[in-house]
């Protein structure tokens, strides 16, 4: 019913005071900022939901399951803190006797594997900085709507995870040589509402090739910047698939199973999936990688800017399995780019800050400002969406607008 930005309680001091060492400023929400839109309005103009900038906590877009966005206007450094960190779940949130948990590698192996978690975090591990984004986020700016939580830009964010690679764990199965991919399956099911669908209760699951399973960046991560994963991002373990779209990253995972033929799993092939043309003919493929992308975290939508002065556009840069190779900024309607300051990324998979110095017209005004990311592959953003992905991927140009006063 009401999808109006609110405030998540607040966390321990010592996750705070991590991310007080990262550079995140705790901001208090003040009440005002929280309730600034009626929730009747199912596809709200873009900013509409939008609070003044640099409030704390996460925008409730759906209670059960939750689904909790990222204030993308109040993006401040690269890991994006446990609980400001967008929550994408597609059913009620699995409780988990950790007691009784097990991670069951299955399948195409030749020694099937029962593991608790205190045996995978012997394993040799990895901590790697990675994004990661739904692969519906954005999805408020289509036109015409399109059917699913109504993200803005914020269903995308950045985590340090600490984990055991998945190949790690496949060879101590001993992959079987007709495999051909490894399916993850969360604790998580339900009933799916709209057909088409299946009879009765699934778990989320998806697959991967092992191609990409065999990267050693493919991880089955038990800590998330710093601290034991959160019970909303999959306690006690998950996936982190580097470069895919969220989906890839199963939650609550507790098996894997090594398969000879594709998956054709609900969310592999009616939910996820996107049409490519083969030979002529529009087939089903699942998504995988992310697309280049730019977002802009402020301006924020619609937010009015002082005539007259400089002015620091900034935002966030990625693509998928590709590295950012610029971001280009346009004041003029996209008739001309200038290049932004890109910083540094803490990794292959991690997005890249990047800041534009905006020097404002001294006279009042509507503006309309464009990010475009470019990767080191030379792909850049499109100026309109592609039907064929339907309510996902949707990753071209998103201009903001606002005025100058
Ligand atoms: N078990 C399980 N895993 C899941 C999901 C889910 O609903 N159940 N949602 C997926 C989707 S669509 C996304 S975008 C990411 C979101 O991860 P987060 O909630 O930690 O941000 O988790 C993925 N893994
Ligand atoms: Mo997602």
């Amino acid at each position: 019913m009401t999808e109006f930005p609110e405030r998540r309680p607040v966390r321990s001091i010592s996750r705070r005071g991590l991310f007080q060492m990262a550079g995140v400023l705790a901001v208090p929400a003040s009440e005002e900022a929280l309730f600034s839109e009626s929730a009747e309005i199912r596809n709200p103009a873009p900013g509409s939901v939008q609070g003044p900038p640099g409030r704390s906590g996460q925008i409730i877009r759906q209670r059960e399951p939750e689904n909790f966005e990222f204030p993308f206007d109040a993006l401040e450094s690269v890991l994006t803190p446990n609980d400001r960190f967008y929550v994408r779940n597609h059913f009620a949130r699995p409780r988990i006797e950790l007691a009784s948990w097990r991670l069951e590698v299955t399948g195409s192996v030749r020694n099937a594997l029962s593991l608790t978690l205190d045996e995978l975090r012997k394993l040799p591990s990895r901590t790697l900085v990675c994004t990661m984004e739904c692969a519906g986020n954005s999805r408020v700016f289509l036109s015409p709507p399109a059917k699913g939580v109504q993200w803005e830009l914020g269903a995308v964010s950045t985590a340090e995870w600490t984990g055991v690679p998945l190949i790690a764990v496949l060879e101590r199965a001993g992959i079987r040589p007709e495999a051909l991919e490894v399916v993850l399956e969360g604790a998580d099911s339900g009933e799916i509402k709209d057909p088409p669908r299946p009879a009765g209760p699934l778990h989320f699951a998806r697959s991967m090739p092992l191609t990409k399973a065999r990267q050693p960046d493919v991880l089955l991560a038990y800590r998330m910047n710093g601290v034991d994963l959160p019970p909303e991002h999959g306690f006690p373990l998950r996936a982190v698939v580097p470069g895919w779209y969220g989906m890839a990253s199963i939650k609550w995972l507790t098996r894997v199973v090594v398969v000879d033929t594709p998956f054709q799993g609900f969310f592999q092939t009616i939910d996820y999936a996107r049409w490519e043309s083969r030979n002529g003919q529009p087939v089903r493929e699942p998504l995988r990688a992310m697309q280049v992308k730019a977002a802009i975290a402020r301006p924020a939508m619609r937010e009015s800017i002082p005539a007259g002065q400089p002015y620091r556009v900034h935002g966030a840069a990625w693509a998928g399995e590709e590295e950012v190779a610029k971001v280009e900024v346009s004041i003029d309607g996209g008739r001309t780019w200038e290049l932004a300051h890109l910083e540094p990324s803490p990794g292959r998979y991690a997005w890249s800050l990047w800041s534009y110095s905006w020097q404002v017209p001294a006279r009042s005004g509507p503006y309309r400002l464009m990010a475009r990311a470019t990767d080191r592959s030379g792909r850049t953003q499109p100026e309109r969406h592609d039907a064929n992905n339907e309510n996902y991927v949707i990753h071209h140009i998103l201009p903001v607008e606002g005025e100058v006063r």
